[in-house]
């Protein structure tokens, strides 16, 4: 018996290309979540940011050409690199700073930090620290989505380390299976902590692995976070059709080191630099200014930005931290009085 090939992505876009105007909502987008991670870097050396710290500067074009692409109904289960996740899904820059801080006001209440922001009002569903943990939950999620006949879809990010893990293949066995609504995200950033995908992986492209269960994959380079929403769009109404999940593997690259202790050392000489050049914000200014965007407009973007990003930081540094006697709410759910 053959087995019939699975449905493939249309290729290029079914909705209208972006205009300046949308394309220039998405560069902000995207300089929000820089300028906040940069506020958020400060911060950290001077110690009022504790704990881990993993920041996505460098990878903003793939979580806001995602959000692009995604209507606000739709689930983001992800990793802990997921502040820029968090803020193009629409968690307030206000609440992932003061999380961040661990403040009181913190989207988590502060009791997460970096790595468990969680907004359920936005449909983020977070933040988890156990590489490749959040995959089966992102199946289980659509799983819900579907039970429910939500037409919701469930993006599930996880990184090129995340790949590895027997995880993560338990998760596209089921999630194809009982094709469920689900857009598996790869961010292929080129490194696990210090390890080079190449040299953890014999396949560096992830989103073959989906073949091996019979799952409609592509990879494709993230940079343009145009194209990354056209890309995501088209995995996303697939999924969304009721054709099954797709596994994407995106490819990016992550300017900073693992964590904010991390220097890095393990880059090539030159690697970053020749990277920068595709750097997703310088990208789409560029793309802008040949849209015809000026100086005057670009600044008073820029401008915008710096308050959000200031406001967020003041608005952390200057909220309460948690009361202790709070310190173990949300470790169990309440008991139910039957
Ligand atoms: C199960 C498990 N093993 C190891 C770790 C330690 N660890 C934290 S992040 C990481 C690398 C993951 O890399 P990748 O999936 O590529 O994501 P990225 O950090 O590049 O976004 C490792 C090994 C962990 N948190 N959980
Ligand atoms: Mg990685």
């Amino acid at each position: 018996m053959t087995a019939t090939p699975p449905p493939s992505l249309e290729p290029g876009d079914p909705r209208p290309p972006l205009g300046a105007a949308d394309l220039a909502a998405l560069w902000e987008q995207m300089l929000v979540i820089r300028r906040v991670e940069e506020l958020a870097a400060k911060a950290y050396t001077e110690r009022k940011i504790l704990g881990f710290c993993h920041l996505y500067i460098g990878q903003e074009s793939v979580a806001v050409g995602a959000a692009a692409a995604c209507e606000p109904r739709d689930r983001w289960v992800t990793a802990y690199r997921e502040h820029g996740q968090a803020l193009a899904k629409g968690v307030s820059p206000r609440a992932v700073m003061a999380e961040l801080f661990g403040k009181a006001t913190g989207s988590s209440k502060g009791l997460g930090g970096s790595m468990h922001i969680f907004d359920s009002g936005v449909h983020f569903m977070g933040g988890y620290g156990i590489v490749g943990g959040q995959v089966p939950l992102g199946a289980g999620v659509a799983w819900s989505l579907k039970q429910l006949g939500t037409g919701a879809v469930c993006l599930t990010w996880f990184g090129d380390g995340a790949a590895n893990q027997g995880a993560f293949f338990e998760a596209l066995c089921l999630a194809q299976l009982y094709k469920l609504p689900v857009v598996f995200i790869c961010e292929n950033n080129a490194y696990a902590m210090g390890t080079a995908i190449e040299r953890a992986s014999a396949l560096t492209d992830m989103s073959q692995r989906g073949l091996g269960v019979g799952m409609v994959r592509e990879q494709f380079v993230g940079f343009d976070v145009e194209v990354v929403r056209q890309r995501v769009g088209a995995a996303v109404d697939f999924a969304r059709a009721g054709h099954g999940p797709v596994l994407l593997e995106i490819v990016t690259y992550r300017h900073k080191g693992h964590s904010m202790s991390d220097p890095a050392k393990y880059r090539p000489a030159g690697e970053l630099e020749e990277k920068k050049k595709s750097d997703p914000v310088l990208l789409t200014e560029s793309r802008l200014r040949d849209m015809g965007m000026d100086d005057a407009a670009l600044e008073a973007i820029r401008e915008r930005v710096e308050l959000v990003a200031k406001d967020a930081y003041d608005f952390a540094e200057t909220s309460p931290v948690p009361d202790p006697a709070h310190l173990y709410d949300y470790t169990y759910a309440p008991a139910r009085s039957e």
